[in-house]
C-alpha cells in the first residue's frame, strides 16, 4: 500500500505513535510518506520506504497567522497525485482531519483519490474538538472521514457522546516497539541517577495542565518522606516552570531530575522502579504503556483510558484524580514490599507486551486499512 500519514511533528503522543506506525509500515514493506511542517521528533534517520515532506507557509504582513492548514492540504493533494497514495491517514483531528477533507476535494476529478482515516487521540475530542469554537468544524471533518479510529473504547465512547456521531469507530489501541521497550535494558544505570537503597520513580509528560505535574510533586513529597528515593522527570511543556518553583518551595531540589525532552525514553524507563501519571484527563496514556513494557508499574487515574492500560492492584494503581494521599500510599506500600514490587514489575512488562505489542496492533491497523479500501 502507499500511505500518507500527517501528524504533530513534535514531542506529545499522537506525534510518536504516528511517527513509530509509519515506521512500522515501512519495514512491512508499504510506502510511507510523512506531510508535516517538520520532521517528526522520533523520525531521526533515513529509512527505507520512508518519504517526509516538508509543508512551507509563507510568511507574508497581511498574514496575522500563516494559513498552514490551506498549504498542508495542498500538499497532501500533491503527494497524493505524485504517488498515488490509497490512504492518507491523519493524527489528531484538528485541523488535520479538515484539511484532508480539503485535499480530496482539490482531487475530485482526479482518476485516484486516497480514502482519509482520521485518528482521533483525545485532546483533540476532549479539550480542543468539544470547545465551542471548534466542535461543528471538528463534527464535520471527522463525519466526513472514510475511517475513524480511537486509541481507546474510553476514547470511543467519548467520542460518539460528545459529537452525537451515529459513524462507526474502531479502536486501534497505541501500541510500543518491543526492540526497544523492554525491562533490564543493559545501557539503564540506575546509578546514575540515585544512590544504593534508593528508589527511583519517573514521570513523562508534555507538561500540560492536564498531566498534573504538581500532583506528582505531592505524591514524590509524601513518598520521600518515608522511603529514600528520586525523582526524574521527563519532558517539557507550559507547566515546567511551575513544577520547578514547587520542587525548590518544598525544597526538594536535591531529589528531583528535570532531564527535558529526551528522544530516546527507553534508555532510561527501564532502571526506574515506579512511574507516576496523575492525569486529569488521559486518552490511552502513551507514557504509562511505555513504561510498564520496560517493567516498571504505573501508579494513574480513574475514570480515563488509563483503565485500558494498567491492571489494578497487578502492574500498578488506578485512584481518583487529584487524590496525592492515596496514590503515595499505594507507592510506598509497594516500594516497602520488594517480593512484591517484583511481581508489579513482571506483570507489567508481560500483560503491556501481550497486549500492546507492535506486531499485533500493526496488524490491526493494517486489517482496517483493507477494510477501508474494500469499502
Ligand atoms: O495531550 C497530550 O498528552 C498529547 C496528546 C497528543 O495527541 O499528542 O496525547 C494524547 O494522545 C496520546 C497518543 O494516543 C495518548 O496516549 C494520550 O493519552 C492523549 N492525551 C490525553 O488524552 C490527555
Amino acid at each position: 500500500m502507499v500511505i500518507g500519514i500527517t501528524c504533530y511533528p513534535s514531542a506529545g503522543g499522537s506525534g510518536i505513535i504516528a511517527t513509530e506506525l509509519g515506521i512500522q509500515l515501512a519495514a512491512r514493506g508499504h510506502q510511507v510518506h510523512f506531510i508535516s511542517y517538520a520532521m517528526p521528533f522520533r523520525l531521526a534517520e533515513f529509512k527505507t520506504n520512508l518519504m517526509y515532506h516538508a509543508v512551507e507557509t509563507t510568511a507574508y504582513p497581511l498574514f496575522k497567522y500563516p494559513p498552514y492548514t490551506l498549504t498542508l492540504a495542498a500538499k497532501m493533494a500533491e503527494v497524493s497525485r505524485n504517488f498515488n497514495l490509497d490512504i492518507l491517514h491523519v493524527h489528531y483531528a484538528i485541523p488535520h482531519a479538515a484539511c484532508a477533507f480539503l485535499a480530496k476535494q482539490l482531487l475530485n476529478g482526479d482518476a485516484k483519490q486516497p480514502k482519509i482515516i482520521t485518528t482521533l487521540h483525545g485532546t483533540d475530542i476532549t479539550l480542543v474538538g468539544s470547545d465551542p469554537s471548534y466542535y461543528e468544524i471538528t463534527r464535520f471533518s471527522i463525519n466526513a472521514s472514510d475511517g475513524l479510529s480511537a486509541v481507546s473504547k474510553y476514547l470511543a465512547n467519548e467520542t460518539k457522546e460528545v459529537f452525537k456521531l451515529e459513524q462507526d469507530i474502531r479502536v486501534v489501541y497505541n501500541f510500543f516497539d518491543e526492540n526497544r521497550f523492554k525491562p533490564h535494558s543493559k545501557q539503564c544505570m540506575k546509578s546514575e541517577f540515585a544512590a544504593e537503597g534508593e528508589a527511583l520513580i519517573t514521570h513523562v509528560s508534555n507538561f500540560r495542565p492536564v498531566k498534573r505535574t504538581l500532583d506528582v510533586i505531592d505524591i514524590f513529597e509524601k513518598i520521600s518522606a518515608e522511603v529514600p528515593a528520586k525523582l526524574l522527570l521527563i519532558g517539557e511543556g507550559p507547566d515546567t516552570i511551575l513544577t520547578r518553583r514547587q520542587v525548590n518551595k518544598k525544597g526538594l531540589g536535591d531529589k528531583v531530575i528535570f532531564l527535558g525532552n529526551q528522544s530516546r525514553v527507553e534508555a532510561v524507563l527501564p532502571c526506574s522502579d515506579l512511574f507516576l501519571l496523575p492525569s486529569e484527563e488521559e486518552s490511552f496514556g502513551l507514557a504509562a504503556l511505555e513504561a510498564l513494557a520496560c517493567g516498571v508499574p504505573v501508579i494513574g487515574t480513574q475514570g480515563t483510558g488509563l483503565v485500558e492500560v494498567i491492571d489494578d492492584y497487578k502492574n500498578g494503581f488506578l485512584l481518583p484524580v487529584g487524590d496525592t494521599t492515596s496514590m503515595a500510599r499505594a507507592a510506598i506500600s509497594l516500594l516497602k514490599d520488594p517480593l512484591r514490587l517484583a511481581d508489579f514489575k513482571k506483570d507489567a512488562a508481560r500483560i503491556s507486551y501481550d497486549r500492546f505489542n507492535s506486531q499485533k496492533i500493526i496488524s490491526d491497523y493494517e486489517s482496517y486499512y483493507e477494510d477501508v479500501l474494500n469499502g
